[in-house]
């Protein structure tokens, strides 16, 4: 199966290794630990470090994904998605739009896009990406600015986006029941999984827990 086909039909839980995020956690050792506990694809998001070490760091982190078959994507840096041959970008709304990335990267790679109201699942319809982010949908200490969407928001996104969309923004193992009824669920995390005690563990209850939401 390609990596792109895989996501459509079978990804269900993305984690997001946040390099400001992850308190001085070491990224390599969270992403092997989290694809022991079953993780489906992952993503480099570094807002801070010289465009030198985020490559250096996307291109460890890449080797470990291919080995275990799992897609890399880079966010926002489309300049590292290409030197490193990562498996695609995600973009937010204010990033480079998505019909220039996929002009960059070509059909193959998987592109996917923030969208933080219906407006955006609306537009991002008609756009070349391949999956959506929708959120904050709970309050979240990575973007503590950010307005909470709330779980109604996600169920009408839910049920007019063709394309898979990812839940994201303070999501823990303890609000998956707020999810009842979100289906197919899909979330993406940085810190339930970045930030836990074994995030092996932590990576194989989400997992499990959202088969049966
Ligand atoms: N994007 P956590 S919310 C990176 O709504 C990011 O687009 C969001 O981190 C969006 O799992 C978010 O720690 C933060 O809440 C997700």
């Amino acid at each position: 199966m390609t990596l792109k086909k895989k996501l459509s039909s079978a990804s269900r839980l993305y984690l997001i290794l946040d390099k400001d995020a992850c308190a001085g956690n070491d990224l390599k050792k969270i992403l092997i630990q989290a694809i022991a506990g079953g993780i489906d694809i992952v993503q480099l998001r570094d807002k801070s470090s010289s465009t030198k070490d985020t490559i250096r760091l996307g291109a460890k982190l890449l080797e470990v994904c291919r080995k275990a078959g799992i897609p890399l994507i880079i966010n926002d840096r489309l300049d590292v998605a290409l030197a490193i041959d990562a498996d695609g970008l995600h973009v937010g709304q204010d990033d480079l739009p998505v019909r220039y990335a996929r002009k960059m990267l070509g059909r193959q790679k998987i592109i996917g896009i923030s969208c933080h109201s219906i407006k955006n699942v609306i537009a991002a319809q008609k756009e070349k990406c391949d999956y959506l982010g929708f959120g904050p949908v709970f309050k979240t200490l990575t973007k503590p600015w950010a307005h909470a969407t709330g779980v109604k928001a996600l169920r009408k996104a839910l049920r007019i986006s063709k394309k898979p969309i990812f839940a994201i923004g303070g999501i823990t193992e303890k609000k998956l029941s707020a999810f009842n009824g979100c289906k197919p669920l899909r979330i993406a995390v940085i810190r339930e999984i970045c930030l836990a005690r074994n995030p092996k563990e932590t990576t194989k209850r989400l997992k499990e827990k959202i088969k049966h939401v």
